[in-house]
């Protein structure tokens, strides 16, 4: 059953730090068809702003009176840090999202920088389970704090996982052809990210997600493709025992806890029956389920962008290349900047 989420209350829009000027004048987020009016199914986390469909602050949280929220609700001038973490789906054919990543990442870091020095960056590789990246400088390599550090782990997740079909949370030994559904384990995921990234205690948080599907929750198994309770049938492709470890409502409260935005990039609708950027493999949600928890809800439950303040854009048109992936990270990342959720 799909479910069609909205912003209901749009009255508050905030205006603090830096976020004026990524209302309206983004050229990518602009046309995000997750923001706003006519899409219907695609308005997770858009607000409903005025006619601004496209408003930066369509789903960003209440600010009271125009002045600077601090995160310690202390009032005065902000001084967050920025931690920023990628959530991607690795599985195979997200090939192009770790190519424009790889493209644009310099770009992300320098404007993240400019909001306060020392922006720190993590990244969360997962495709049936997950891996928390450590291959950065700081905190045991949780933290990266250059593009450089950051391509290079585009580029090793894309090489020994996307391109053989093998899960992060395999390691480089695990199985290959290994991913028997459709859905990803964005969850554990979005949990990890939450809980194992060392968040400063003073930082504007955003995560960013990308896949192209949706997922499961616990106890459900991503390696049980016939949902028969099992994991043991070998025949392609391949059962294996990949359970899912967490709910969403678990993972929503891990995201709330913190304080974090996710903003990601996912499909709005299923592709056609030709597509060649169809899912090869069979699924456990219907087709139509496939933006189930990005922009439109998932089992009765808001979809993440929503629950969490962020937003959710297109997927396809970052593949079209008709939105730049980098260039709307770095907006909602400015636009987030010393504006947190308010619950
Ligand atoms: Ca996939
Ligand atoms: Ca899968
Ligand atoms: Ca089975």
């Amino acid at each position: 059953m799909r479910t069609i989420w909205k912003v209901v209350s749009a009255g508050l829009v905030g205006a603090a730090c830096s976020a004026a000027n990524a209302d309206g004048g983004s050229p990518g987020g602009g046309a995000a068809p997750g923001s706003g009016g006519s899409g219907g199914g695609a308005a997770a986390g858009g607000g409903s702003s005025g006619g601004g469909g496209a408003s930066a602050s369509g789903g960003m949280g209440a600010l009271g009176g125009g002045g600077v929220l601090t995160t310690d609700g202390g009032g005065g001038e902000c001084t967050d840090v920025v931690d920023v973490v990628f959530v991607l789906d690795v599985s195979s054919s997200m090939n192009f999202v770790l190519n424009a990543l790889r493209q644009g990442i310099a770009g992300v870091v320098t404007a993240a920088n400019q909001l306060a020095p020392d922006a720190r960056f993590g990244l969360v590789a997962y495709v049936d389970n997950e891996e928390l990246d450590e291959s950065g400088p700081l905190e045991g390599g949780r933290v990266h704090t250059s593009a450089t550090t950051l391509s290079a782990a585009f580029t090793y997740y894309e090489t020994n996982f996307t391109n053989p079909n093998r899960n992060p949370g395999d390691g480089l030994t695990g199985p290959t052809t290994q991913n028997p559904i459709c859905e990803e384990n964005a969850l554990d995921g979005l949990y990890t990210a939450a809980t194992a990234f060392p968040w400063r205690p003073n930082a504007t948080k955003v995560i960013i997600v990308a896949t192209d599907d949706t997922f499961l929750q616990a106890p459900d198994n991503y390696g049980d493709k016939d949902g028969d309770g099992d994991w043991d049938d070998l025949s392609y492709p391949k059962e294996g025992n990949y359970p899912a470890k967490h709910s969403l409502a678990d993972t929503v409260a891990a995201l709330v806890a913190q304080r974090i935005r996710v903003f990601a990039f996912t499909r709005l609708v299923a592709p056609g029956p030709f597509s060649l950027t169809k899912c090869g493999t069979g699924r456990r949600w219907p087709w139509t389920s496939i933006s189930d928890g990005w922009s439109t809800g998932w089992q009765g439950q808001a979809p993440i962008p929503l629950a969490t303040q962020g937003r959710n854009y297109d997927l396809e048109a970052v593949r079209t290349g008709a939105l730049s992936l980098a260039t709307t990270i770095e907006e909602v990342v400015v636009e987030s900047y010393c504006n947190p959720p308010v619950y």
